[in-house]
C-alpha cells in the first residue's frame, strides 16, 4: 500500500526515508512539497510566485519499491498507467463518493503522470479494507481469531474470502515505518463518530464496487487503502485509489485459499529478487539489485494488462516523451 509522504529537504531524515531511484523533476511554477517513495507532490506556485494553499500537483512516479526498498530501476510508464487507472477508478465510484480531481491540464514533463487536486484536510487514518484474509491481518487472525479486533470463524486460511470487506484502519506512519493497526474506537476518538462511521462505510463498499468490476475481469483486489479529505464536513476521496499500489491485485483465475497467492503485478520482480539469478539477500540488509530488462519489461506488461483489463481500453502512453 502507498506511503506517507517525506519532507523533500530534511537533513536530518534517516537514511532509508529518502526515496532512492530517480528523483522528482524540477518543474517550472511548482513548489516540491514531499515525495513518497514513488510519488512526487507539489503546489503549483501563485502569481507572486508563491506557493498556492487550495492546490497540489500530484506525480506518478515510474519508481517501483520491492520488499519496502525503491529499485532503481524505474518501470517505463508505470505512473502513467496508475494515474491513468486511478482517475478511471474516480470515474467509477463518482456515485459513491466525490474525489478531489481538479485538472489533467498539467506540464509537459509528467503529462500523463499527474493530476492537479484541491488541497484538502486530510483524515489522520489510513482507510484499509479487507475482502480477502492476507497480510496483516492474516497475522492478527493466527495470532487471535481477530482482524481489526472483531472475531472471525475459526479455519480461515491465507487467501481466505470474507463475506464481505472489512474495515481496518490503520495509523498514518512516518516514512519507512510502518502502519500501526488502529481500532474502530481510536478512529472515533480521531476523527469524531459520525466522519468514523462514514470513512467504514465508504472504504468498505469502494472494495466491493472495486471488486464487482475487477473480478468480472480476471482481477482480484484483496484489499485496499484510500484517503479521505474533509470539505465543508463531507468525506472527498483523494489520492490514488484502486491501483497495484494501494492495493493488492491478483490473478483471479490462480486464486487457491492456503498459502500466499501471486502479486498480479509485482509477481516477476520478487521472483527474481529471491532467485540465485538476482545474487541478493533479502535478509542481508543491503539494497536490491538493478532489475534485467526482460523482468522490467515483462512487469510493466503486467501494470499495463491490469488497466487494459479493467477499462476494456488499450493503453496508448499520451505522456512525456512521445
Ligand atoms: C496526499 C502523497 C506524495 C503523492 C498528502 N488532495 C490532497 N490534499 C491534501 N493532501 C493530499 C492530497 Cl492527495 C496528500 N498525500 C500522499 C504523497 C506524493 C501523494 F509524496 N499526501
Amino acid at each position: 500500500m502507498a506511503d506517507a509522504p517525506t519532507p523533500s529537504s530534511d537533513a536530518s531524515a534517516p537514511s532509508g526515508a529518502v526515496p532512492a531511484g530517480p528523483a522528482a523533476p524540477v518543474l517550472d511554477g511548482y513548489a516540491h512539497v514531499y515525495s513518497g517513495k514513488v510519488r512526487d507532490l507539489y503546489a503549483p506556485l501563485d502569481d507572486a510566485g508563491a506557493p498556492r494553499d487550495d492546490l497540489l500537483l500530484l506525480v506518478a512516479s515510474d519508481r517501483i519499491s520491492a520488499f519496502d526498498f525503491v529499485l532503481d530501476t524505474p518501470v517505463p510508464d508505470k505512473g502513467e498507467v496508475l494515474t491513468r487507472m486511478s482517475l478511471w477508478w474516480f470515474e467509477q465510484l463518482a456515485d459513491l463518493v466525490p474525489n478531489h480531481v481538479v485538472s489533467t491540464d498539467v506540464p509537459d514533463a509528467v503529462r500523463g503522470r499527474a493530476v492537479l487536486v484541491r488541497r484538502l484536510e486530510m483524515l489522520p487514518v489510513e482507510c484499509v479494507a479487507r475482502a480477502y484474509l492476507t497480510g496483516g491481518g492474516l497475522r492478527e487472525y493466527r495470532a487471535d481469531g481477530t482482524v481489526s479486533g472483531l472475531t472471525l470463524p475459526e479455519g480461515l486460511t491465507d487467501g481466505s474470502r470474507f463475506p464481505e470487506p472489512l474495515f481496518t484502519p490503520s495509523t498514518k506512519a512516518p516514512e519507512g515505518q510502518h502502519d500501526e493497526p488502529m481500532s474502530y474506537a481510536e478512529v472515533e476518538a480521531a476523527v469524531g463518530p459520525s466522519l468514523a462511521a462514514r470513512a467504514r462505510d465508504l472504504t468498505t463498499r469502494i472494495l466491493a464496487r472495486g471488486n464487482e468490476i475487477a473480478q468480472a475481469r480476471g482481477i482480484i483486489v484483496a484489499d485496499t487503502k484510500v484517503e479521505f479529505g474533509v470539505e465543508a464536513d463531507e468525506l472527498v476521496l483523494a489520492d490514488e485509489v484502486l491501483t497495484p499500489d494501494s492495493s493488492r491485485f491478483w490473478p483471479a483465475d490462480q486464486w487457491e485459499p492456503g498459502h500466499p497467492q501471486p502479486s498480479f503485478d509485482k509477481e516477476f520482480v520478487r521472483e527474481w529478487l529471491l532467485s540465485r539469478a538476482s545474487g541478493w539477500d533479502k535478509a542481508s540488509g543491503e539494497a536490491p539489485p538493478s532489475l534485467p530488462d526482460d523482468v522490467l519489461e515483462r512487469t510493466r506488461a503486467k501494470y499495463v494488462e491490469a488497466y487494459e483489463r479493467l477499462t476494456g481500453e488499450t493503453f496508448r502512453p499520451r505522456g512525456a516523451d512521445r
